[in-house]
């Protein structure tokens, strides 16, 4: 399989295949936790996605066969969060959060080994998740002085239940791949050797189905947890459509239809 790059980054790798975009978290000797570049980076290459009409699934992975993602690089943590090359600390990953659930595509997460603290989050917001066997889930916020209450929370317990979202956040233990299948917090497991395969196999399954249908039915499983962003998301593609319909093609044609007659009326009344 020939990826090509699309942008090159310093973080993380951007590459494209048959209508897949695929961005990969390119730090494992951190087991590929990012800081705020990192999370820049994802942000621009996302926005590539959003614009691009010939991408119509995105990947996000990690390099490497150890981690998927280990959350926010401890290596950067000061006071005050997680500090960029300016000396700011803004670790930019909820903004990431937002942008994933407001792509009008779906987004799988490849997850080829540890998704632990934020590198959980990460494979939580995106729309599926398809593990492999060594992969191994978890939060570990409260054991080192961080938590998401976003979407790595409430989302959370969409997945797995209430329950079960306490656990994982209260307690900081490790699930292996079948534990996370059995809970309902991925979709798919595969040997690592074939977890690539299944990703594009599931890929090329969605691009067979209508765009339309896929960007609306994201934005109406969304609207349900995500209130008034949600709704605003949703009235955004419905108006999408209204314009598409032959009723507001008339409001445009009335408006196109009066504009010589009052430029008329105004020049017969000078
Ligand atoms: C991932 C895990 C469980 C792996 O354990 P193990 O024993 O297999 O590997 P090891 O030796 O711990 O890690 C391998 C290398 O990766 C680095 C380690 O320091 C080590 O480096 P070397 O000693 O070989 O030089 N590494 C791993 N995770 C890192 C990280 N997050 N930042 C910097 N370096 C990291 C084990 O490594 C682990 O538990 N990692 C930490 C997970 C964690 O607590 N992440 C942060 C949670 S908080 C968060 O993500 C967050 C937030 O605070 C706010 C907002 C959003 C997210």
């Amino acid at each position: 399989r020939q990826w090509e790059s699309i942008k090159a980054y310093s973080d993380i790798e951007f590459e494209f295949f048959e209508g897949i975009a695929k961005i990969t978290i390119n730090r494992p000797k951190v087991y590929n936790a990012f800081r705020p570049e990192t999370n820049m980076e994802m942000l621009d290459a996302i926005d590539i996605c959003r614009e691009r009409s010939n991408i119509d699934v995105v990947v996000f992975t990690g390099k490497g066969d150890k981690a998927f993602c280990s959350g926010g690089d401890q290596n950067v943590k000061g006071i005050g969060g997680y500090v960029d090359e300016d000396g700011v600390p803004r670790l930019n990953v909820l903004d990431l959060h937002k942008r994933i659930r407001e792509l009008p595509k779906p987004v799988i997460a490849m997850v080829n080994g540890y998704a632990i603290g934020g590198g959980h989050v990460l494979h939580i917001v995106c729309d599926l998740s398809i593990a492999s066997e060594n992969a191994i889930f978890g939060q570990t916020g409260p054991k080192v002085g961080s938590f998401d209450g976003g979407f790595g929370s409430s989302y959370l317990a969409r997945h797995v239940g209430q329950k079960k979202a306490r656990e994982i956040w209260f307690l900081c233990q490790k699930y292996s791949a079948k534990e996370a299948l059995d809970m309902g917090l991925v979709n798919n497991v595969v040997p690592l050797d074939k977890l690539e395969d299944k990703v594009v196999e599931w890929c090329k399954v969605i691009q067979e189905k209508s765009p339309l249908a896929l960007r609306m039915i994201k934005r109406c499983l969304n609207a349900e947890l995500d209130g008034q962003h949600g709704l605003m998301q949703l009235a955004g593609d419905a108006t999408l459509m209204y314009y598409l319909t032959e009723e507001a093609q008339e409001g445009k044609n009335a408006y196109c239809l009066t504009l010589p007659m009052i430029t008329e009326m105004l020049s017969k009344a000078q």
